[in-house]
């Protein structure tokens, strides 16, 4: 792969979702292909969650979790690097269909101290401080970093919410 940018290992946090199938299976699937990745290292999971469905769709118990990774790879090529996990380890075989919905989501949450703005690329993920399945895991791994953006850290959003 090309898309080492130098050799500065930068920390990261992933939040990984699945609410079909074997959903465990899948995120252990994801977390060795996070960590098979060439420029991918010390990667640290949360356990894992079971979490009400949250949103207006009507859907399956989630497993939720987190990863934090050091990685050198770009933002950019890192989030493409979870597309293709996506792709590889969340999709099904069903009756008359080749391909099933997608069942595994890999969000890049944080990528260091880092604010990008670009198309098909918002760091900090814009919709995390808002979700307990996101927070609730990542605060067992690092409760103190502090998202950008928000003035807060991890355990400071997560306890914002019970407020
Ligand atoms: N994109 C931009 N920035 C990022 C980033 N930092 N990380 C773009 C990941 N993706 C990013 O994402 C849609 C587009 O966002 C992509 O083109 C990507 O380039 P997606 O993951 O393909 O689509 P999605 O998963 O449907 O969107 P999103 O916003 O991640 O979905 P939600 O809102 O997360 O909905 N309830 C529980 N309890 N647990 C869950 O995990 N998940 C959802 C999924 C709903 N309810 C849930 C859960
Ligand atoms: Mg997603």
């Amino acid at each position: 792969m090309n898309d080492a940018v130098d050799n500065t290992w930068t920390e990261c946090a992933i939040a990984m979702g699945s609410n079909l199938g074997d959903r465990e299976g899948r995120l252990r699937g994801a977390v060795e292909a996070i960590a098979s990745t060439p420029g991918v290292r010390n990667v640290r999971v949360s356990s894992f969650h079971e979490t009400e469905p949250v949103g207006p769709i009507t859907q399956g118990l989630f497993i939720n979790a987190a990863a934090i990774i050091e990685t050198t790879l770009s933002a950019r090529a890192l989030l493409e690097r979870l597309h293709e996990i996506e792709r590889t380890h969340g999709r099904e075989r069903s009756d008359g269909q080749r391909w099933g919905p997608r069942t595994l989501d890999l969000d890049l949450l944080l990528y260091a101290d880092a604010k990008i703005n670009e198309p098909g690329l918002t760091v900090p993920h814009p919709r995390m401080h808002e979700r307990r399945f996101v927070l609730a895991p990542l605060a067992e791994l690092v409760p103190s970093w502090p998202v950008p953006h928000k003035g807060q850290t991890i355990g400071g959003l997560l306890a914002s919410l019970d407020a």
